[in-house]
């Protein structure tokens, strides 16, 4: 039974576990929701307005339109790009928020946190145009923060956002100024399109979807400035070395897991757990205050500082039957309200952060970055208090930890590459795409989803793309999946990649220092980190001379849940980029829009989705696709 909700072995030793103390976890919960809502699947149930609910008879027998007279071509349309503003508005409130503390830093408003990358913040500023001759580190800082938080005020329609239009290809630009679906205002294209699925509002199903693509690329836009910034606060990702699984759970520390999305909170409970580590042996934990990672916290706290990762997101309720979670620490999104009531049968702590995501039943420390150190001690005193009151006999840490090789942003993969060619880093990967030594690119993101086995699509297509040769990427929770299944090691490249990925993964990790190969899958980040790979692509078709859309470079959501995931994937779609998902996505109530998203996309943007559920197949189609796009490059 357990095979069938999740591949993770951590599942296998605790799901059983929750069953015996009647413990309802995610699983549970989608078992009792079935049968799930056709018309919800379909997309074509409108809750626009209160006339309604209305829904659209897919066979054609009852209504075909909504009381008001919206079709269902419409209804879906509205509903996805719906999703789209939502996902925008979920990464670029997290981008804002670390664009207002990079202010905050270069007004000296905020002693708990520093620049940490200066090279970066040189980079950056130069990329966005920016004069710094004779300024010094915080005037900088407070240039790049303005312009950045411009890209929320500007009212130019002409004029797109700062970060997209010094990120992108002059080529994709032009070619998305020609739908006029480049933004120039964040918060702007939120609202549109809030304002034109108003009931009586835009009904053209083509015309709302161009608008959820000009909305999703506000998204790419929240989300460059987003990892950006962040690096510059907290450091750019380098190769390290940690571990991942609940096996990273330590029976003698106090534990505490950061859970959520934003580093801003993270961050500085990392740094002020080091100063407390005495304070938690002294209430009887030995080993110290070990901190892990859930979901997208995790990840950025993993590859900027090898801090482990304990779970991705359908194992977060997983972490805290272990018993051994004193505290879980939350920001923003992706936080199943469920682990107040799981942490409520141990002695864990829930502990929310964010004063616009509460969850009934935790305990609330408003964070503010003024006081952010102080607000960190009271959360690490939470939960030594916690560890004071956690029952040994109920611990149940799972045998499950695997090795992972993490860390491997642009700058990384250039540096890694540098080894091999100082001059030109970038004509190692060329030179290898070029002779097919590696096939083809394929990056990896998105969510868990319990419409499919957690974690199995990925594992399943990695493995099959890597022995054909395909180099891989991963963010998210996509990332979280292969860390966990040992696919970020030296070893899982020896073992899963074919024999001329394996030679140039070899050649780069020796010369770069590793000792050996560069790990099966790269792991570039969280979610917004999505960015960085589009970073690496920019970089490759600029030096060739070409779009986006002619690169052998797929995308794939193979367990795609979240809004953001919508607004991540029509951004790609977007940007020329072959986006496959796994979950059925909620639009095929019309084979208008469906049509548009999976064909028409292709001829106006280069990219369009794919939907396929099968994994063995998805990788079958990736694989095709790639080698269209050889075939249009002549190699
Ligand atoms: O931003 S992959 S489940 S945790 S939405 Fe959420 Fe999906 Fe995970 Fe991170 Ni992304
Ligand atoms: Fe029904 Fe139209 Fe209202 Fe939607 S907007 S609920 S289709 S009446």
């Amino acid at each position: 039974m357990t095979m069938n909700y999740s591949i993770d072995p951590s599942a296998a030793t605790l799901l059983p576990l929750a069953k015996k103390e009647g413990i309802a976890t995610v699983w549970d919960r989608h078992k009792a929701m079935q049968p799930q809502c056709g018309f919800g699947q379909l997309g074509v149930c409108c809750r626009i307005c209160w006339k309604g609910p209305c829904r659209i008879d897919p066979f054609g027998d009852g209504p075909q339109r909504g009381i008001c007279g919206a079709d269902a071509d419409t209804i879906v349309a509205r509903n996805v790009i719906r999703m789209i503003a939502s996902g925008t508005a979920a990464h670029s409130e997290h981008g804002r928020h670390v664009a207002l503390a990079m202010l905050g830093v270069a007004e000296g408003k905020l002693p708990d946190y520093t620049i940490r990358d200066e090279e970066k913040l040189r980079a950056v500023a130069a990329k966005l145009g920016l004069d710094t001759t004779g300024k010094d580190l915080h005037d900088i800082a407070g240039e790049v923060a303005l312009v950045t938080l411009g890209d929320f005020q500007n009212q130019d329609h002409d004029k797109p956002c700062r970060w997209i239009a010094s990120t992108l290809t002059e080529k994709r630009l032009e070619r998305l100024a020609g739908l006029h679906a480049l933004p120039h205002n964040i918060d702007a294209m939120v609202t549109q399109i809030l304002a034109r699925t108003h009931v009586g509002c835009d009904a053209d199903a083509t015309n709302l979807i161009v608008g959820g693509i000009k909305g999703a690329l506000a998204d790419f836009d929240g989300m460059c400035l987003a990892t950006e910034l962040s690096d510059i606060l907290f450091g750019t990702p380098q190769p390290t070395v940690t571990a991942a699984n609940l096996g990273v759970l330590k029976e003698d520390a106090v534990n505490i897991a950061v859970h959520g999305h934003n580093p801003l909170l993270s961050e500085v409970v990392c740094d002020v757990a080091v100063l407390m580590e005495e304070e938690a042996r002294r209430a009887g934990a030995g080993g110290g205050i070990n901190i892990v990672g859930v979901c997208c916290t995790g990840n950025e706290v993993m590859v900027r500082h090898g801090i482990p990762l304990a779970a991705n997101y359908l194992s977060q309720e997983l972490a805290l039957i272990t018993g051994a979670v004193d505290a879980m620490v939350v920001d923003v999104q992706c936080i199943m309200p469920s682990v107040s009531e799981i942490g409520a049968c141990f002695h864990t702590e829930i502990i929310t952060t964010m004063d616009d995501n509460k969850i009934p039943g935790a305990t609330h420390v408003p964070f503010r970055e003024p006081t952010a150190a102080e607000n960190a001690r009271q959360i690490v005193t939470l939960a030594i208090d916690a560890f004071r009151r956690r029952n040994p006999q109920r611990v149940v840490i799972p045998d499950a930890k695997q090795t992972a090789v993490v860390g491997f942003g642009a700058e990384a993969i250039v540096g890694a590459l540098g080894a091999l060619n100082a001059d030109d880093p970038l004509k190692p990967l060329i030179d290898s795409i070029a002779n097919g030594n590696i096939r083809g690119i394929a990056l990896f993101a998105g969510c868990n989803n319990t419409q499919t086995t957690q974690d199995s699509s990925f594992v399943t297509m990695a493995k099959k793309l890597a022995r054909n040769n395909v180099l891989l990427l991963a963010t998210g929770c996509g990332a979280g999946a292969f860390a966990k299944h040992g696919l970020m090691t030296q070893e899982a490249t020896l073992e899963y990649a074919g024999d001329s990925l394996k030679a140039v993964l070899t050649a780069v990790g020796t010369e770069a220092g590793l000792g050996g190969p560069l790990p099966l899958v790269l792991h570039m980040g969280s979610c917004v980190d999505n960015s960085r790979a589009v970073a690496v692509a920019v970089a490759v078709a600029n030096r060739l001379g070409v779009d986006l859309d002619q690169l052998p470079l797929v995308a794939s959501a193979p367990e795609a849940m979240s809004e953001k995931a919508v607004a991540i994937g029509t951004w790609s779609v977007a940007l020329g980029i072959p986006t496959h998902v796994g979950t059925m996505p909620q639009i095929t109530g019309s084979p208008a829009v469906t049509k548009l998203l999976t064909e028409t996309a292709k001829e106006l943007l280069g990219g369009y989705f794919m939907v396929e559920l099968d994994p063995d197949k998805a990788a079958d189609r990736l694989l095709a696709v790639i080698d269209e796009r050889r075939r249009g490059l002549g190699i």
